[in-house]
Formats: C-alpha cells, structure tokens, sequence
C-alpha cells in the first residue's frame, strides 16, 4: 500500500467506493474493453483513449517490455506526487482498484466505472518511467449518467 491512496469515505449510506476520478466497476456492467499496451520505451499505446461518462470500462493491459511496468490512474498532481514517493520506495506495490502492476510479458485487467465527465490521467510509476513520459489521459465525455443519484 502506499500513502496517497485515493480512496475517500462514502458519506452517508452510500457504500460502494468512490473516487475523485470514479469508481471500481463491476464486470457484468462492462460496456467495452479497449487494450492499452506498455512499451519499453516508455509509452503507453494508445496513450489517449475517450470514454462517456457512464461507462464501465475493462482496460486489458498488456505489458510488451522486459523491465516491470504499471498502470495507475489518478490525477494529475498525485500522480506527480506519487512518481516523486516511488523514487524513495521503488518497491512499493500498487494493489489499489484504479492500479496495475505487471511483469515483462504479463496481462490484466482493470475494471473502471468513469462516473465523471473529466480527464483521467494514468501513468506508469516505475521509478523514472513517469518522468520519461510514460503516461496518457482518459478522456470522459459527458453523457447520460447512469441510475445513481450522486
Ligand atoms: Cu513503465
């Protein structure tokens, strides 16, 4: 586990988590599946994907390099923040629903429901990795939201 987690305490009897960014989705509430590669040259591809908001997405992660790489989504600044904490820690293991860590050749899944219209970012948080510009943004795009009244 590591400091900056995202989580924050639903208010009220609202109890499934919710984030600044969204929630960990369910998979019989899947919508689509887009595949994100890593690289060992530090890229994500496709490094910008557009979802609405609404949707349950599965990102199929596929780690392509021979070094250890991961998916985390977050915002800007903690992940910034986060990036600087994995120079101190480079160990530190990410288990949190919003993250994803892999080793060379391995594939996963993260199940994200985007429940609001905004800019998600992601990146890699290897030691150095975020800073030679692995990272990418998830666009979410205003649309219906769904049944829950936020
Ligand atoms: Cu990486």
């Amino acid at each position: 586990m590591c400091g900056a987690s995202l989580w924050v305490q639903a208010a009220g009897t609202h109890t499934h988590p919710d984030t600044p960014i969204g929630a960990p989705g369910y998979s019989d509430k899947v919508t689509r599946t887009i595949t994100i590669d890593m690289q060992d040259n530090m890229r994500f591809v496709p490094a910008t994907l557009v979802v609405k908001q609404g949707e349950t997405i599965r990102l199929l992660v596929r780690n392509k390099g021979a070094m250890t790489h991961e998916l985390v989504m977050g915002n800007s600044q903690d992940l910034l923040a986060h990036a600087k904490a994995m120079q101190q820690a480079p160990q530190m293991q990410h288990r949190d629903p919003n993250s994803l860590s892999l080793a060379p050749g391995r594939q996963g899944e993260l199940l994200w429901h985007f429940t609001r219209a905004m800019t998600v970012d992601f990146a890699c948080l290897q030691p150095g990795h975020f800073e030679s510009g692995m990272r990418g943004k998830i666009e979410v795009a205003k649309g219906h939201s769904d049944a829950h009244a936020h």
